[in-house]
């Protein structure tokens, strides 16, 4: 089969000899990076697995059983819009770009190299949970999540490809040699490198990182370069389900809790094989903080230079009235002195605290459904998100040390009650010791309750997975 045959797509490669080219020489060092670096013992497993195999709403979610190292990895861009402009800094109401204009060539490779080397992170920090799956359900949703990863990568590298030759090509290659977590070729960004080794914390990154990816998709689908725009418009749909198994993940172990709680009586949850409040408390306040991180920092002049030329915008841009955002200020709370004090920041330079706010909102929706499900079961608790100061490296507040409550403390303060509010060591080996592997059709590991119904109108008894 041809390359471009293989590769469903909506961008004419069959017309583009060059780039065909390009990406046939990539293709084998992908494959290779996904046989070692992806799904580890169920490269030669049938998944039931949704495949994209075209941007309408007929062809995008086609279902069927695949080996997953046969999956089909496609590159879409959404449909184009007619007579687009860009819509925002100082270049609002030109006509936007199908090329790289050469002064915006490096921002544009180092935005759309970040959000590349995010999609195999992802993948390889995921690579031995399927050993562990709570059920044949959950496990093949961790397997659409890893083989759409692998596809954003495409996506990017196709970007790579196309707009950005030689150099792009060498991105590309590098892409495939950081490695999650390694010392020497770390990925980009700090949550890309942390482990990902139980399934409490996999539903925790799909709920809070996976969500940053929307947000920064959203951003980059204002950008003036078109087939960004295009191409992260068309990765939302799909990252709709991955916050959805994130979302949803939790909700059922907040469930199953509150269930074993009651049981348990004074004895805690965990007396009965379940994950107490408590330290799903501490996984949200770990998982919720290294996300915040990804914004980058609160006072960035990276983030005013992409907004100025058009590169990346606010999330729904087309709902802000000022689209210069030159005059307007954004209140902050800066680190003074060992205290607090508010400051205005010129727009602009706010950029990245601006995404940050809509990606709090997004997530405090999600922490409200849990606790209706605790309210549900008449358990007195209740799940929060700690202050957006809490536990950061990156930005205003990365060398400070604050309460969950955002109250400025000392360092041996932080590190005296770090336990109370981080997974401890015996946190992360009692959820550890709960991860063992449940692959009878319709069952469920006894952490975590049953969804409330199937993929793609199967039952919950449906063979997700074919394990031999
Ligand atoms: N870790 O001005 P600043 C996804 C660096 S997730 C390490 O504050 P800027 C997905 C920064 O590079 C979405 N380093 O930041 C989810 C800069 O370095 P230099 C991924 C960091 O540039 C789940 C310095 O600190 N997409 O898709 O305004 C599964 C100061 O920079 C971090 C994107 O990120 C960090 N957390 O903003 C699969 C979109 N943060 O210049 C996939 C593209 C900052 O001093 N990226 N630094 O060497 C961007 O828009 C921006 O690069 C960032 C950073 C928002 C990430
Ligand atoms: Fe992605
Ligand atoms: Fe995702």
């Amino acid at each position: 089969m041809q390359l471009h045959e293989k590769i469903p797509n909506n961008v004419d490669l069959a017309g583009d000899r060059k780039l065909l080219r390009a990406l046939e020489h990539w293709q084998p060092s992908f494959l290779e990076w996904w046989q070692t670096m992806g799904p580890e013992s169920f490269q030669a497993t049938d998944v039931y697995l949704r495949t994209a195999i075209s941007v309408d709403s007929a062809g995008w979610a086609h279902f069927d059983y695949v080996k997953m190292p046969e999956y089909r990895w496609g590159i879409f861009l959404a449909a184009p819009e007619p007579d687009r402009r860009i819509g925002f800094g100082d270049l609002m109401g030109q006509a936007v770009w199908q090329e790289v204009p050469g002064e915006h060539r490096n921002l544009l490779r180092r935005l759309i190299v970040t959000q590349g080397d995010t999609e195999p992170a992802s993948v390889e920090q995921q690579r031995l949970l399927g050993k562990t799956s709570p059920s044949l359900y959950d496990l093949r949703n961790l397997f659409q999540v890893n083989v759409e990863e692998g596809r954003h990568l495409w996506a990017m590298v196709y970007l790579l490809h196309r707009c950005f030759g030689r150099d792009g090509r060498e991105e590309a290659e590098a892409l495939l040699a950081r490695r999650s977590g390694d010392p020497d070729r770390p990925r980009i960004l700090g949550a890309f490198n942390a482990p990902i080794d139980d399934w409490l914390s996999f539903y925790m990154f799909t709920m809070f990182t996976d969500r940053d990816g929307k947000y920064q998709l959203v951003a980059l689908a204002e950008s003036g370069l078109d087939p960004l725009a295009r191409t992260t418009r068309f990765m939302l749909t799909e990252e709709a389900h991955h916050m959805f198994v994130g979302e949803t993940g939790i909700r059922r172990i907040v469930q199953r809790s509150c269930e074993l709680t009651r049981k348990a009586g004074d004895r805690g949850a965990r007396a009965e094989g379940g994950i107490d409040l408590p330290t799903l408390q501490k996984y949200i306040n770990f998982w919720y903080s290294v996300s915040l991180d990804l914004f980058g920092g609160e006072i960035s002049s990276n983030a005013a230079e992409y907004f100025a030329c058009g590169l990346k915008g606010r999330a729904n841009e087309k709902k802000f009235e000022d689209h210069l955002a030159l005059e307007g200020v954004y209140r902050m709370v800066v680190p003074e002195g060992g205290g607090l004090r508010e400051t205005d920041v010129p727009l602009r330079n706010a950029m990245n605290e601006v995404l940050r706010d809509a990606y709090i909102d997004d997530n405090q929706r999600g922490v409200d459904m849990w606790n209706k499900t605790i309210v549900e079961h008449g358990i007195d608790f209740k799940l929060s998100l700690p202050s957006r100061r809490f536990n950061r490296r990156i930005g205003i507040y990365a060398d400070l040390s604050f309460t969950p409550e955002g109250e400025p403390i000392s360092k041996e303060e932080f590190e005296r009650r770090r336990e109370e509010w981080l997974p401890s060591e015996s946190d992360r080996s009692y959820v550890k010791s709960l991860m063992q592997p449940v692959f009878e059709p319709g069952k469920m590991a006894n952490w975590i309750a049953s969804p409330t119904k199937g993929i793609d109108g199967k039952p919950l008894t449906f063979e997700y997975v074919r394990l031999a």
